[in-house]
């Protein structure tokens, strides 16, 4: 290690173990990862905000189909680019000692697309369909699914899912988030 952690203050990173998941170990690791999208850059400065393209990049996101919204929703600016911190928030989220709580409600914001506090069958059919081809599912399976899902628990029958129906939904589902 070494060299690599000068920049960060020992006092960081008890600060950063604190507020997050994330062990000493992984913080440094979570370091050299985020420094890996432009080391130059993020050795001339520790706040830079990397833009989404680049974060995208790193194993832990390249093939995950989520990756640009998991940028969006991570990021503290709201503009996709990821600061240091917020990328440390996001491997803290996705670290196996995270609570249930803190994944639920970062999986709710990353499948409400639009942002609008629902997940509404549109935003249903937009995820499913990133995760499966359509050739593999065609449209009526699609719109079978979704009715499967709201009949299960859409509660006030408002056509979508509230946060704390996608809660209950999800507290069906112990395998969700493996
Ligand atoms: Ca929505
Ligand atoms: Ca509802």
């Amino acid at each position: 290690m070494g060299s690599k952690i000068t920049r960060l203050s020992e006092d960081k990173f008890d600060e950063y173990s604190e507020l997050t998941y994330l062990s000493r170990k992984e913080i440094i690791r979570a370091y050299d990862k985020f420094k890996s999208c432009d080391p130059i850059e993020f050795s001339n400065n520790l706040d830079v905000r990397f833009a989404r393209e680049k974060i995208m990049m790193l194993p832990e996101l390249r093939v995950n189909p989520f990756a640009k919204r998991i940028c969006d929703v991570f990021s503290s600016e709201k503009d996709g680019k990821i600061s240091f911190e917020d990328f440390l928030d996001m491997m803290s989220c996705f670290c196996e000692r995270a609570s249930r709580d803190v994944k639920v409600d970062y999986a709710f914001r990353i499948f409400d697309l639009n942002d609008d506090d629902y997940i509404s069958p549109e935003d249903m059919k937009l995820i499913i369909s990133k995760l499966i081809s359509p050739h593999e599912l065609p449209e009526e399976h699609l719109q079978c699914i979704i009715g499967n899902i709201l009949i299960e628990s859409d509660m006030d029958n408002d056509g979508q899912l509230s946060f704390a129906e996608f809660q209950h939904l999800i507290s069906k589902s112990p395998d969700f988030f493996k």
